[in-house]
C-alpha cells in the first residue's frame, strides 16, 4: 500500500535533517509520496524527483509578532498538506518543536494523520530537557503514536532526561549511510596537500565536520593537532561552521599551528575529503550517534571518538578507531599517533569500517525499518 508521509525537519547541514531526507528520498523512490515541510529546502534534497514535493513554511512578519511564532505557522502548514494530500502520517526529527506543531495539528485535524517523532540528540540530552522547554517537550513526545531514536544510549536518555515513563516503547532505529556516495576514493592521492603548501610529504590529514557549536568541543582538534605535531607530521581540514569557529581558528594561531590548519565551513559535497583523510576526529562532549563519523567510516576512514552517548556503540568498542575520554587530548593525540604510526594496522581498521558500515548501517535496509514501523503504527 502506498504511503503519504509529511516529513518535517530542520533544513541545515546538521544529522537529523539529514537523516530525515534520506528517508524521505528512499521512500520516494519506493513510490511512496513524501511531502518535506519545512522551513527551507533541506540541503540534501536532491533534482525532482515525482514523489517528492516541498511545502515551505511561510513566517508571518507582524510587528506584534516578534519573535514570529515558527511552531504555529508549521502547525498551519501541516495541517494545510495533511487535508490537501491526505496525509496517512506526519514523520518529525528533532522533538523541538516538531513534534509540538505536530501535536497542535492533529488537535485542529482533530486527529487526522499518526504522528512518529524520532529524537536525535540534544532535543533530549540539552535543549528538551532544557526547564523552559522540558513540560511542553515530554508532552508533545508522550503523544505521538510511534517514537524512535538511533541509538540505545538515547533511548536510556529520553527515558531518564525527558523523564518519559519507562513502560513507553520507544523504537531504536539506527542512522545509515548512503554507500553509493560515502565509499572509498578508487585510489588515494595527494588532493588534499594542496591546501598546505608548505606542509611535510609524509604528514597525515585529520578531518572534523560539525556545525562547530560547544557540545563538539572543536577546539579540541585543533590541540590534538598542536600535540601530535610533537610526535609526527600533521595537518587538520574543519568541515562546517558554527557558533565556535572564531575562536578555534584564534586558539590555532595561539598554538602556532594555523598553517596546518584549514577552515572549509559549509560543504554541499565532502566525501573527496573524507575519502583522502587518515583520521576523523570526534571529540564531542555529547552524541547521540555520532552520523559524521559514520559517514567517514564508510570511507573507510578511522574514527577517534569520545566515551559518550552511542559513539562507543558506533565505533564498537573502538575497533573502527579509538575512544577516549572527554577532554583528554593528550590520550587522543596518542591514539592518533599509534594509529597513524602503524600503516597495517590502520589498514585492518579502514577495511573493518567499511566492511561493518555495509552490514550494519546501510540506507536500504534500515529505511525498510522505518517503514515496518509506520506500517505497525497506522495498524
Ligand atoms: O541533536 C543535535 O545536536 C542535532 C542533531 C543534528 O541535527 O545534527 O545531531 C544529533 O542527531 C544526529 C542525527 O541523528 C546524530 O548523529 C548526532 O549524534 C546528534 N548530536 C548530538 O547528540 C549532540
Amino acid at each position: 500500500m502506498k504511503l503519504r508521509v509529511g516529513i518535517t525537519c530542520f533544513p541545515t547541514f546538521g544529522g537529523s535533517g539529514i537523516v530525515a531526507t534520506e528517508i524521505g528520498l528512499s521512500l520516494a523512490a519506493r513510490g511512496h509520496d513524501v511531502h518535506f515541510i519545512s522551513s527551507d529546502v533541506p540541503v540534501r534534497l536532491g533534482p525532482f524527483s515525482a514523489n517528492v514535493s516541498f511545502h515551505a513554511v511561510e513566517a508571518r512578519d507582524y510587528p506584534l509578532l516578534d519573535p514570529s511564532p515558527y511552531t504555529l505557522a508549521l502547525a498551519s502548514k501541516m495541517i494545510a498538506v495533511a487535508t490537501y494530500h491526505s496525509l496517512d502520517l506526519f514523520h518529525v526529527h528533532y522533538a523541538v518543536p516538531h513534534a509540538t506543531s505536530a501535536y497542535l495539528a492533529r488537535q485542529v485535524l482533530g486527529g487526522g494523520p499518526k504522528l512518529v517523532t524520532t529524537l536525535h540528540g540534544t532535543d533530549v540530552t540539552l535543549v528538551g530537557s532544557d526547564p523552559g522547554f522540558l513540560p511542553v517537550t515530554r508532552f508533545s513526545v508522550l503523544a505521538s503514536d510511534g517514537i524512535t531514536v538511533p541509538s540505545e544510549a538515547l533511548r536510556e536518555s529520553t527515558y531518564v532526561d525527558l523523564q518519559v515513563p519507562r513502560t513507553v516503547p520507544i523504537e531504536v532505529i539506527p542512522n545509515f549511510v548512503d554507500t553509493s556516495v560515502f565509499r572509498p576514493a578508487p585510489r588515494r592521492d595527494d588532493r588534499l596537500r594542496a591546501l598546505f603548501p608548505a606542509l611535510e610529504p609524509d604528514a597525515a590529514i585529520l578531518v572534523h565536520n560539525s556545525n562547530f557549536r560547544p557540545v563538539k568541543r572543536v577546539d579540541d582538534t585543533v590541540r590534538v593537532l598542536a600535540e601530535l605535531r610533537r610526535a609526527r607530521p600533521a595537518a587538520l581540514v574543519l568541515i562546517g561552521d558554527g557558533p565556535e569557529r572564531g575562536r578555534v581558528e584564534s586558539l590555532a594561531r595561539e598554538l602556532g599551528v594555523a598553517n596546518a590548519v584549514r577552515f572549509l565551513g559549509k560543504q554541499r559535497s565532502f566525501v573527496e575529503v573524507l575519502q583522502h583523510s587518515d583520521l576523523f576526529l570526534m571529540p564531542s562532549a555529547a552524541e547521540s550517534f555520532g552520523l559524521a563519523a559514520l559517514e567517514a567510516l564508510a570511507c573507510g576512514v578511522p574514527v577517534l571518538g569520545t566515551r559518550v552517548g552511542g559513539v562507543p556503540a558506533l565505533l564498537l568498542d573502538g575497533k573502527l578507531g579509538a575512544l577516549c575520554e572527554v577532554g583528554d587530548v593528550a590520550g587522543m593525540a596518542r591514539a592518533a599517533d599509534e594509529l597513524l604510526g602503524d600503516r597495517a594496522r590502520w589498514l585492518d581498521v579502514s577495511r573493518l569500517a567499511v566492511a561493518e558500515v555495509a552490514v550494519r548501517w546501510q540506507r536500504e535496509p534500515i529505511v525498510d525499518r522505518y517503514e515496518a514501523y509506520y506500517r505497525r503504527v497506522l495498524g
